[in-house]
């Protein structure tokens, strides 16, 4: 029997690097983490999702592991680690760990081996292939731009995979020894007290084989491994191993990142009754509007109609099969409050504004996940310069740019709103120049405004925050966290256009969600008349409904139950 402990729970991701510094360096840590565990609770964090931090190069920002067993000692040491889970537990907090399992990084000791001896039992760790004269096993194009296969350094005459940067060789899951390596170094962290894990970009760890090419989609010749990945087969029974090897032995809660799944594979990734994982993350509306050709070519910002779209046929999709994972932004995507809301209409970075795209993906179908700051409504940052880029993803972004023929300056200004500096900056603890995120000198010098920040958000009942804390308090609420944990998802009213509304429904208790998301007012018919419509929660000036009609005003969300 697994037990569902994590579906009314809220959940939070950490970027360690740029949460809080505990020791003036310029670089969040793990003690930086503790101290805010109080911050957290009282908000409602029942999942602390954290960001990579073992020893790592960095060179994909801790997504290149060097020791799967440490922590890095920028971030602290396993003691930090260790009072962090008991200081979280104390609080009903859960830990759950980033598991990077598609590559490590070309520091990790399994590759220095493979290079030193590609014969040997660590060559079978990779895909080491053999060269022959210019040609490639395959014309896959990494993730992070130019040809997967690089040069196994020592040995010109081979190659090694690498689907991210080159300084992320991929491992092979093929190879039993490397799997059983994989579930022991899983066991040991979930003995240690973690309570789960986010999967790192999971679905790439099965290949197509034999390597082989495809049809070219850039004038680089190469191909994107989406290609591969429709061709993939086989990845479940991975899934299936992980799960009885790992996941069945403790109570884990595991989030995956599955871009590109089957939907028919759904229940066997998520279904309540035996899928693979508790969750998956809906990536539907961070995907529409993406351009195969990169960065330059697509939307910097969707419409209410876009988004409403694509993120309702998600969840028509899931129905009550399984819960997904909602989430605006994450450390690879732009600020939600910049993505999500047309940016060209008056208001659109009003408070009012952010709270109604909030309280619209907040209350879904599925497990709640907020990305650091974006519960004070932070903002995507202006990047002045290329040069003050960390972004691997970003400069390769920007080459492509280049390379289709935008100029400098147009090309920084297509790849800005993408950047996934954008999310990366100190978190705004106050107004001040360190963010009150360090006492030295942020390691970056790349900043968010200072207009939201925590210690005046905390202040100001009508801020963004005091209205995430309030979804959070609405989504345990003794009389609603059925509803909003299990009941359906019932679309209401597609076709009003800036309109998302739908209902949530477990047969006792029906609420109706609404935003308008322009600054126009707008009115609604609401469903039957003559019933009692009592509103439960707006995002500042009441709703007024007569008769069976709402009126929201612009930006104005709300909750109400139809009884
Ligand atoms: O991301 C997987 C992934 O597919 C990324 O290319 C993602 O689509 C892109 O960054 C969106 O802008 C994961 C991690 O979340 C990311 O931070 C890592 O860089 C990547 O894996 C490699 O580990
Ligand atoms: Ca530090």
């Amino acid at each position: 029997m697994t037990n569902d402990w994590w579906k009314n729970e809220t959940a939070y991701q950490i970027w360690p690097k740029s949460f809080m510094d505990s020791n003036g360096d310029g670089i969040g840590d793990i003690r930086g983490i503790t101290s805010k565990l109080d911050y957290l609770k009282d908000l409602g964090i029942g999942i602390l999702w954290i960001s990579p931090f073992y020893p790592s190069p960095l060179a994909d920002e801790g997504y290149d592991i060097s020791d799967y067993y440490g922590i890095d000692p920028r971030f602290g040491t396993m003691e930090d680690f260790d009072e962090l889970i008991s200081e979280a537990s104390k609080r009903s907090i859960h830990i759950v760990i980033d598991m990077v399992l598609n590559h490590c990084s070309d520091e990790h000791p399994w590759f220095r081996k493979a290079c030193e001896d590609p014969d040997g039992p660590y060559g079978k760790y990779f895909y080491i292939m053999d060269r022959e004269g210019d040609r490639l096993p395959s014309n896959l194009r990494s993730y992070f731009g130019g040809p997967v296969w690089e040069p196994l350094p020592g040995h010109p005459d081979k190659v090694y995979l690498h689907l991210f940067h080159k300084k992320q060789p991929d491992l092979n899951w093929e190879n039993p020894e490397l799997r059983a390596e994989i579930y022991k170094m899983m066991n040991w962290w979930l003995d240690k007290g973690v309570s789960g894990f986010r999967m790192d970009a999971i679905i790439n760890i099965k290949k197509v084989l034999p390597f082989h090419d495809y049809p070219a989609d850039r004038d680089d010749g190469l191909a994107s491994v989406q290609q591969m990945l429709t061709e993939q087969t086989g990845i479940l029974d991975f899934f299936r191993e992980m799960k009885r090897e790992v996941f069945d032995k403790h109570d884990t809660f595991t989030v995956s990142e599955l871009f590109n799944y089957k939907p028919e594979d759904l229940p066997a990734l998520i279904g309540t009754d035996g899928g693979c994982f508790s969750s998956i993350f809906d990536f539907s509306t961070e995907l529409c509007g993406k351009s195969p050709d990169g960065w330059y070519h697509a939307k910097p910002f969707l419409t209410a109609d876009e988004y409403r779209e694509s993120v309702f046929n998600s969840q028509k999709a899931i129905g009550e099969k399984g819960f997904f994972s909602n989430i605006i932004e994450n450390h690879d995507e732009p600020r939600g409050v910049s993505h999500y809301i047309r940016q060209d209409l008056w208001g659109a970075r009003s408070k009012a504004a952010k709270k109604a795209l909030a309280g619209t993906y907040f209350l879904l179908r599925g497990i709640p996940f907020i990305y650091q700051g974006q519960e004070i409504g932070m903002e995507n940052i202006s990047i002045p310069s290329i040069a003050q880029v960390d972004d691997v993803e970003t400069l390769n972004e920007y080459r492509t740019a280049l390379a289709a023929g935008l100029s400098e300056d147009e090309a920084l200004q297509a790849v800005a709103p993408f950047s996934r500096d954008n999310v990366r900056v100190p978190m705004r603890w106050t107004e001040a120049p360190d963010c009150g995120f360090t006492t030295g000198t942020p390691w970056t010098p790349l900043y968010a405004s200072p207009e939201n920040n925590v210690e005046d958000e905390l202040q100001d009942p009508d801020s963004v925050l005091n209205f995430y804390k309030k979804l959070i308090r609405l989504r345990g609420n003794e009389e609603y966290w059925d509803v909003l944990t299990n009941g359906e998802f019932l679309a209401y009213n597609e076709g009003q256009s800036n309109i998302i509304s739908y209902f949530r429904w477990n047969g006792i208790c029906t609420l109706l969600i609404m935003a308008n998301f322009q600054p126009e007012c707008q009115n609604i018919e609401l469903p039957d008349e003559g019933k009692h419509y009592e509103v439960i929660l707006t995002n500042g000036a009441p709703l007024h409904i007569y008769g069976n009609t709402a009126t929201l005003l612009g930006w104005q969300f709300a909750v109400v139950q139809v009884r």
